[in-house]
């Protein structure tokens, strides 16, 4: 605990006596500045090593601020935080969390976590939602008060759509009276987590170390319980910059996590029961498969049904190549079926119905009458009420509220113990047919991406063919979101990895892919993985400031610009309405396209101290490009190339 020999003037005094004009400012000792210098190993909590002088806002230069001798708050938090295990924390900086940053890099060490330079807050979480995708845990994102938060918040809300845990700490200087000067008032809030309060799952504001540490805990427990969702956590400025009082008797308390919630015994085993006694069943993934375990499992459990799965992927749920993947032919899979099996199937509704986008359209069914349908999902267990993300909702004959995840390994084994021999007959005929239904969609797919092939702009399918040979070898992940480009990847490539893709935005928000492909591949960095990200040109311009942040942390990342200059699915609900309004849609570009001037993103890149080339525009010089970025990035370093695309 801290040192009562040595002198103890908190801030506030400080303030105050400096203020009234008597503050006898006592200059730093010289031994004090290589603490500042070369920070010492990571100490816990009981060391004695004083933190570094700090400079008060608006000092003239002449004066330091007198050292507050015991430890400060903030080392106690970095306690807490390091038992969590972050490997890295995400952030723009702010004073309000000012004495904890101090902490993290000199008490702390600057190690687990690590931190980030982030140019902007919403680059900061969705960096952090990148990273749980690929890591399978979160990292940590800190945000100045109020209006860091503000900037947060889009990101936020894609990762609580999406289902991914994000932890967030937050600055605030509660107490006004604490408050020096128009910024700190601006920057503080009663309650600053009522902005983001309907898209997080938890969030605290706890008032002494003792419930900081208490709220940090259970804080990441809940977000990592499925369904997994961003947390937010305050920590109030008094608490981090006061000296942690003598006799305080703080503890770390240790983290206990939650089991995922597995399906019922019962429930699972009529599942199993609809699945064997179906001739016609499809499973619809969405975000089941979290691990390696959970695409092993879906595998595990298709093979023992010979079941058509169909992958809306919103993560890397069934391989792409498995014969019994009818992702491509999904409509089709589905208006045949006689049983729906959902697994963590965020829009079920739209899954069995169509409405096309019009004002008054009726809905119609996408399956034949009579059809069963069946979900697990762990969406089921808690919901928030604002925000619409839940979708329309749609009845089922059998719900189980459960992390589908966990649910595999019991409904697998339901399946097997459950299967006659006279079933296995019909599942292995099945079974053929399936592979065949699969190959023709394939074939089809390679037909489809030859059209166009020698196009200027250049066509998505031969961007995404030229690429696969150039990564084959690699370990590659591709982490962006492949809907933008008519989901090329995923109908042309063979992914059987569960981090060979993780999903998108979740949200819908905009902005997310250029941060979250770079903290995807922070995350796949240590296990040298080659992490592909093909980004829209629209939504890097939301916050290019993150291909900095690549390069200054030296993240290994293959970006390359799907720059059809313009946001182009807008680009699209424009003309729709010219159309509708019958107006023609020769001036659908305003508003909508990014043209004039055009973006050079090479140059933005170089700016930004990475490798950038291009724009590319005649197909033929694309392979060269790639090559020699792909090479970039093999050495460790981010790189860009430019290439000027078809719209989809
Ligand atoms: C934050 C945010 N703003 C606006 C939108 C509306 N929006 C949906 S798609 C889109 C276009 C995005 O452009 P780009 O990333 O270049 O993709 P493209 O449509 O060109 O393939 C926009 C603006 C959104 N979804 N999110
Ligand atoms: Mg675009």
């Amino acid at each position: 605990m801290g040192n009562s020999n040595k002198q103890s003037v908190n801030r506030r005094n400080f303030l105050r006596t400096a203020a009234a004009g008597t503050a006898a400012l006592i200059a730093a000792p010289a031994a004090k500045a290589a603490d500042v210098a070369a920070p010492a190993e990571p100490a816990r909590l009981n060391a004695t090593a004083p933190p570094p002088p700090r400079k008060v806002d608006g000092d003239d230069g002449h004066g330091v601020e007198v050292l507050t001798t015991n430890h400060p708050g903030s080392d106690f938090m970095v306690d807490v935080i390091k038992a969590l295990n972050f490997e890295y924390i995400c952030a723009n900086p702010g004073n309000t969390f000012r004495s904890l940053h101090e902490s993290l890099i000199n008490y702390g060490g600057n190690k687990n976590p690590e931190f980030i330079t982030c140019c902007h807050e919403e680059s900061s979480v969705a960096m952090g939602h990148g990273y749980a995708k690929i890591e399978g845990k979160p990292l940590l994102v800190a945000v100045h008060g109020t209006v860091g938060l503000q900037h947060a918040s889009m990101a936020i809300y894609d990762a609580f759509c999406d289902r991914v845990p994000v932890v967030v700490i937050m600055g605030n200087i509660l107490n006004a009276a604490e408050r020096f000067g128009q910024v700190d008032w601006a920057h503080s809030a009663q309650d600053p987590a009522a902005m983001i309060r309907d898209f997080v799952k938890w969030d605290d504001q706890p008032i002494s170390l003792r419930a900081f540490a208490d709220s940090a805990m259970r804080a990441y427990k809940i977000a990592m319980t499925p369904p997994m969702m961003p947390v937010a956590l305050v920590a109030d400025h008094e608490l981090q910059e006061d000296p942690i009082p003598d006799g305080a008797g703080l503890t770390v308390p240790k983290l206990s996590m939650t089991t995922p919630p597995a399906g019922d015994s019962g429930a699972v085993a009529e599942l199993a029961q609809m699945l064997i006694a179906a001739d016609n069943p499809v499973i619809v993934t969405d975000r089941v498969a979290r691990t390696a375990a959970g695409l092993a499992g879906m595998i595990e459990l298709a093979e023992a049904l010979q079941v058509a799965v169909v992958d809306r992927n919103g993560r890397m749920n069934f391989p792409t190549r498995h014969p019994l993947n009818q992702t491509e032919r999904g409509g089709a899979a589905i208006a045949s079926a006689d049983l729906i099996v959902g697994l963590e199937l965020t829009d079920f509704w739209s899954t069995v119905n169509s409405v096309r986008a019009q004002l008054g359209a009726t809905p119609q069914p996408t399956v034949r009458p009579g059809t069963k349908l069946a979900s697990v999902t762990a969406n089921d267990l808690y919901l928030k009420s604002n925000y619409q993300d839940f979708q329309r909702y749609q009845p089922v004959d059998l719900a189980i509220a459960a992390d589908a995840e966990a649910t595999l390994p019991s409904l697998i084994e339901a399946v097997k113990r459950r299967t006659t021999d006279d079933r296995k007959r019909a599942f292995a005929d099945r079974g053929a047919r399936l592979a065949k239904l699969h190959q023709q969609a394939l074939d089809q797919a390679r037909d489809a991406a030859a059209s166009g092939w020698n196009d200027t702009p250049i066509s998505t399918a031969r961007l995404t063919a030229e690429l696969w040979p150039l990564i084959k070898d690699e370990d590659w992940s591709l982490v962006s979101n492949v809907q933008f480009i008519s989901r090329w990847p995923l109908r042309l490539w063979p992914f059987d990895k569960h981090y060979q893709y993780n999903g998108a935005e979740g949200g819908f928000g905009v902005g997310y892919g250029a941060p979250a492909s770079v903290g995807a591949a922070l995350a796949n960095r240590k296990y040298g993985r080659f992490t592909v990200n093909i980004q829209n040109d629209g939504d890097l311009m939301f916050a290019p400031g993150v291909l900095w942040t690549a390069a200054h942390s030296r993240i290994p990342l293959l970006t390359i610009m799907h720059n059809n200059r313009a946001y182009h699915q807008e680009v699209m609900e424009v003309q729709r309405m010219a159309n509708r309004h019958n107006r023609g849609i020769t001036s659908a570009g305003i508003g909508t396209t990014l043209v004039d001037p055009p973006i050079d993103y090479a140059k933005l890149a170089q700016s930004m101290g990475m490798h950038g080339e291009g724009p590319i525009i005649d197909p033929a010089d694309l392979a060269p490009a790639l090559r020699r970025a792909v090479d970039i990035v093999k050495s460790g370093e981010p790189a860009l190339v430019d290439v000027v695309t078809q719209p989809r």
